[in-house]
């Protein structure tokens, strides 16, 4: 069989980490940041040294193909590079270098598939700076449009057109005009069941639903001693009173449903100065979509309550909505297949991340491969999986990618 070089992935791994590094052994490469073109930079040398044939496309979505021996629709991996700003070193990542490993085992062998094989890295998988997240993946996948996405602008009011520009990956190539015959993305679990459960492989069926709302709330700023409780209009008070709502809805609702206030300023943020102005974010997340609604509905009409008892003004705006995601089934039993294949466990599962492989989904047939999270950390500098994991992951998107290049 052929055998992937784990050690190499592990090197590559550590190399693109090195960028944009943080304290703690993450890394923070925030889309189209300077950070996050050195990394892109770095791993389009890789690919160049691979043999790729590499394609910027217009959102900067990066393809890299390599020939088959008949012109067909190609299977591609993929993943992103893009972090959060306390990210680990392997969400995106591994998937991108555990593609580029497919191909240096493939060319070391000196093998030409039938089909041809492309290995991919999608813009703002993250959404932690432009909203939506999985932005690249989605114009790839015709569900946003160019001009939309050009316009998307982060809190200094930098938009994604401008920095795509300045950072110089305004590609040409349509997104999207490389359509795969299947679509792989190898990412860690992020999650803890496979750790708990000590499971190798996760064979992932769904991504959940992702609703993302931003709430800018106006009171009036007072005087913290001075002002009696019953003259308060405090903006703050309905950002932390939505957070314990969401929190303890999640709990009600149970399942699946989870809820988490990630983003909140107060201005002017003073101990002794009843806020005037919260900005705050809720993040909603459910495998099934009515309950999502039902959630999404009832943390609105908190807000709605507590701002008409406290008399501040809400503006409210939608960041995301995508909903749930079913795999391709054919696929994800090839997954599993596989990975049983190696004598290595597996579990099914959903993800509770969003993922490029959920735009995929809409162009062609498309599986995800999960590695376990040591104790479900991730977005969090302590990310990590176990290098026998890492290259158990690896060697099921080859033996899988080999397999569908021949179909
Ligand atoms: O938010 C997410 O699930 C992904 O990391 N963008
Ligand atoms: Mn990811
Ligand atoms: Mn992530």
């Amino acid at each position: 069989m052929l055998r992937l070089d784990d050690r190499r992935l592990l090197e590559a791994l550590d190399e693109l980490a090195a960028i944009g590094a943080i304290e703690g052994g993450g890394s923070a490469r925030l889309a189209l940041t300077d950070e996050d073109k050195a990394g892109r930079d770095l791993v389009v040398s890789w690919m160049r040294a691979l043999g790729l044939n590499v394609r910027v496309d217009a959102i900067g979505n990066v393809v890299g193909l390599r020939a088959g021996r008949e012109e067909l629709a190609p299977v591609m991996t993929g993943s992103h590079i893009d972090t959060v700003r306390t990210g680990g070193r392997y969400d995106g990542n591994y998937g991108v270098l555990a593609g580029l490993e497919v191909v240096r085992a493939l060319n070391e062998a000196g093998i030409v598939t039938r089909r041809p094989i492309a290995v991919a890295f999608f813009t703002n998988e993250e959404g932690a700076r432009f909203q939506p997240d999985m932005l690249g993946s989605l114009v790839y996948a015709g569900g946003l449009g160019l001009n939309e996405a050009y316009g998307a602008v982060d809190k200094d009011g930098r938009s994604v057109g401008d920095e795509l520009r300045r950072i110089g990956y305004l590609g040409t190539a349509r997104p999207g005009a490389l359509k795969p015959h299947a679509f792989l993305e190898l990412h860690i679990e992020q999650g803890p069941i496979l750790d708990e459960e000590k499971i190798q492989i996760g064979v992932v069926e769904s991504v959940q639903g992702i609703s993302w709302t931003e709430y800018t709330v106006t009171g009036v700023s007072n005087h913290a001693g001075t002002t009696p409780m019953r003259l308060r209009r405090d903006a703050g008070y309905l950002a932390a009173s939505t957070n314990v709502f969401a929190r303890g809805l999640a709990r009600e609702m149970g399942g699946d449903q989870v809820a988490t206030v990630g983003a909140l300023s107060l201005r002017p943020n003073l101990i002794n100065v009843v806020p005037n102005r919260a900005v705050f974010t809720v993040d909603l997340r459910n495998t099934d979509d009515a309950k999502l609604r039902d959630a999404e509905a009832r943390v609105a009409a908190h807000v709605a309550e507590v701002a008409r008892a406290e008399r501040v003004e809400v503006e409210t705006r939608v960041l995301v909505r995508f909903e749930p995601v079913i795999f391709d089934a054919g696929l994800v039993d090839r997954v599993e297949r596989h990975a049983r294949a190696l004598s290595l466990s597996t579990r099914r599962l959903p993800s509770g991340a969003g993922h490029d492989a959920q735009m995929m989904q809409r162009l062609c047939p498309t599986a995800m491969i999960f590695v376990p999270s040591v104790a479900g950390l991730s977005h969090n500098v302590q990310e990590f999986t176990e290098p026998a994991d890492l290259g158990a992951g690896a060697q099921v998107l080859l033996n899988m990618m080999l397999e569908l290049a021949e179909q």
